[in-house]
């Protein structure tokens, strides 16, 4: 573990643990998995908004990624570590803080070696709160974390959530991809999409990377259509102040054409790509972000080419947001993940965990019929209700044992919990 700068803060540590926490069982509608979550442990975290896991260069071991932020005073990075006896030892794992010098932190997560030709974190920073509001797109490297870069140029009133790479204008090097949204207190809101052009050689130069708008709109998240010979670079982007998704593809003029793909969802929020009901063709996984019943998660199944929906489903809606704060609304982030990473035990279809955010919950959905591609019914299942915000959650075999850990934070209670699915045999 890397000694912390002299004068800093110590690294808050640490966690308790509720081992062995009375078990509830799932799944009981999927014939070919049956899963048990149990509750293995609680981290005492500061404000836990996102978690990613990262491997570290030096000896590939994971990290847990905690972005903390809160409404006033220093946020951080943090990386719990020393996981490969942690799920049963809670006391043995470590807790680094990489940084507190960047504003209100949210997506960080580990970037492609290529990109600034070592291993580190790109972090996507600020949110609408007085005081945080101008982020930034800041690489932190694993080698010296204190030694980040920020690579956009501060706009006030400005800030990201998420950052995707690409070499959009073919020069060999990889651009990042970002979307980023202007939300005073009063006033007119706006989003950009976003491509900042990798400067190449001059990597290390410690200069913002040039700015290339893609489109008004986007304003919080996004992910690109997997490379394809069929369609050139496509970018399924969520408009959350103006209620549409929609994607911008490269031309052949080096412009970005525009398509709205749903205008009637709602505010949202997140999208995920993934083939869902393992039909062979990839299907969007979205949520929109609601303080009403309209709070849902919809799946689209769509053709990439052409980029029309086929079929909109509705895969869990009425969400009750329980947060009494102003602009509570739920859900938050959504991803597809596998129960077992164990040959003979892994389902057909991806599972789905939804981070509930002012629901107040972590849901997951499981698929009812797992070898019919025509059903789209899931089952939901609570599987943590802390009675607190849940951020960003994270899903990880993260000591390596054939069972598969999921991270969830509850922001307002400072707490992560661990849970291990254990194959009912
Ligand atoms: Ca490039
Ligand atoms: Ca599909
Ligand atoms: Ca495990």
């Amino acid at each position: 573990m890397k000694k912390l700068h002299a004068g800093r803060r110590l690294p808050v540590i640490l966690s308790v643990a509720f081992c062995q926490i009375p078990s509830f069982s799932f799944a009981q509608d999927v014939t070919n998995a049956d899963f048990v979550a149990q509750q293995r442990m609680i981290l005492n975290v500061p404000k836990p908004g996102y978690l990613n896991i990262a491997n570290h260069p030096a000896n590939g071991a994971a990290r847990l990624l905690v972005s903390s932020f809160k409404m006033f005073g220093e946020d951080s990075l943090l990386a719990i570590s020393n996981w490969h006896q942690g799920v049963q030892a809670p006391q043995q794992l470590h807790t680094e803080q990489l940084t507190e010098n960047i504003t209100w932190p949210n997506e960080a997560r580990s970037v492609s070696r290529e990109l600034f030709n070592e291993e580190g974190i790109l972090v996507s920073g600020g949110f609408l709160v007085p005081g945080k509001s101008t982020g930034a797109i800041t690489f932190v490297p694993w080698s010296n974390p204190k030694n980040q870069q920020e690579l956009t140029t501060p706009r006030k009133g400005w800030f990201y959530h998420r950052t995707e790479e690409w070499d959009v204008n073919g020069d060999g090097y990889l651009d990042i991809i970002t979307a980023r949204a202007y939300k005073p207190m009063i006033g007119r809101h706006d989003g950009e999409l976003l491509w900042l052009e990798n400067p190449g050689h001059a990597l290390q130069s410690g200069k913002a990377w040039k700015e290339h708008l893609i489109g008004r709109g986007p304003d919080v998240h996004f992910r690109i259509l997997p490379s394809s010979p069929s369609y050139p670079l496509t970018i399924i982007s969520t408009e959350f102040s103006a209620k549409k998704m929609s994607a911008y593809r490269l031309n052949k003029s080096g412009e970005f054409d525009y398509t709205v793909l749903d205008d009637s969802l709602g505010s949202a929020f997140d999208v995920q790509i993934d083939d869902l009901n393992r039909d062979g063709q990839l299907d969007l996984l979205v949520t929109n972000h609601e303080g009403d019943l309209k709070a849902s998660v919809f799946a689209y199944e769509f053709d990439p080419i052409s980029l029309k929906i086929h079929m909109r489903h509705t895969l869990l809606t009425g969400i009750e947001t329980r947060q009494k704060a102003i602009k509570s609304a739920s859900p938050g982030p959504v991803m597809t993940f596998y129960p077992s990473t164990t040959e003979g035990l892994t389902p057909h279809k991806p599972w789905i965990l939804v981070s509930g955010d002012g629901s107040q919950k972590a849901h997951i959905l499981v698929p009812r019929a797992d070898r019919d591609s025509k059903d789209w019914q899931y089952q939901e299942h609570v599987l943590w209700n802390p009675t607190s915000t849940v951020g960003q959650s994270a899903v990880a075999d993260i000591d390596g044992d054939g069972r598969v850990e999921i991270f969830i934070p509850a922001y307002d209670a400072n707490q992560v919990s661990v849970f291990t699915l254990e194959p009912k045999l």
